[in-house]
């Protein structure tokens, strides 16, 4: 298995002798073929329940990082272009991916899109996947990272309800922090419940609106570019 994020496509596997038939392995196939295609592109999958925050994210990300990054973003939704419009109007290359109804993104969505988006010279490309914490974590997009926004009007109990989610993740970003002090949630408890499903995911709280955490937020998108980039020359 050469990417723990394939682990969810093994649902529906059909043993056979010695070998073994992977009936969703098509996905990790296309997964493969975007890691290829995008060599020396960081591609983060920005995942969460519906409203935790992943656009409003896009956009504040898109317009701190202007000066520094050339970023881009693919972004699902079962229906309408809404978000692609948000971000468009916050300056940020963006392209919608309606899904139709279906619940999640899968990589064939993603190869398909990387024709219509002009990645010219970007240094990022964000995938923001349908909202859903239990769809998305079984489908790896070719992403180099996986970011679980989890809002603070959730509750502290989430992780180990949809733990794949949490254990496919390089990433959890408590959002909303702002609103820390009118909810009944424990950064500590959410810290604690995901790091037994996933002992190495790290954690960052943030805020759109008051900007907390923006800052450290940036920064890891920027030390991910640039490890990316490393690897890339180091290929070459
Ligand atoms: N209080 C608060 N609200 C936020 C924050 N970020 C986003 N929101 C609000 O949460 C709602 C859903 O945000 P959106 O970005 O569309 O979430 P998405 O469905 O995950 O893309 C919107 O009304 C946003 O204005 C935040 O940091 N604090
Ligand atoms: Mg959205």
């Amino acid at each position: 298995m050469s990417n723990p994020k394939s682990l969810g496509n093994r649902v529906g596997s059909l043993e056979c002798d010695n070998t073994t038939l992977h009936l969703l392995k098509a996905n990790d196939f296309v997964a493969k073929a975007i890691r290829e295609r995008l060599k020396d592109v960081c591609v983060i999958n920005v995942c969460s329940s519906p409203g935790s925050g992943k656009t409003t994210l896009m956009q504040e990300t898109g317009k701190r990082l202007a000066s520094k990054l050339n970023m881009a973003v693919l972004v699902g939704d079962p229906e309408t272009e809404r978000d692609a419009i948000r971000m468009r109007e916050a300056g940020v290359n963006a392209l919608q991916i309606v899904t139709g109804g279906m619940c999640h993104i899968e990589a064939q969505m993603i190869l398909q899109a990387l024709d219509h988006i002009n990645l010219e010279g970007v240094d990022v490309l964000f995938i923001e996947n349908v909202g859903n914490l239990l769809c998305p974590s079984a489908f790896d997009l070719g992403e180099d990272y996986r970011v679980t926004l989890l809002a603070t009007t959730e509750g502290d109990d989430k992780p180990k309800k949809y733990p794949r989610m949490f254990l496919t993740s390089e990433l959890m970003l408590v959002s909303k922090s702002d609103l820390l002090p009118y909810v009944p949630f424990s950064v500590d408890a959410v810290t604690q419940d995901a790091r037994e499903v996933n002992p190495n995911i790290e954690v960052q709280t943030i805020s759109t609106l008051n900007g907390e955490g923006i800052d450290v937020w940036c920064e890891w998108i920027e030390e991910k570019v640039k490890l990316k980039k490393e690897k890339a020359a180091l290929a070459e």
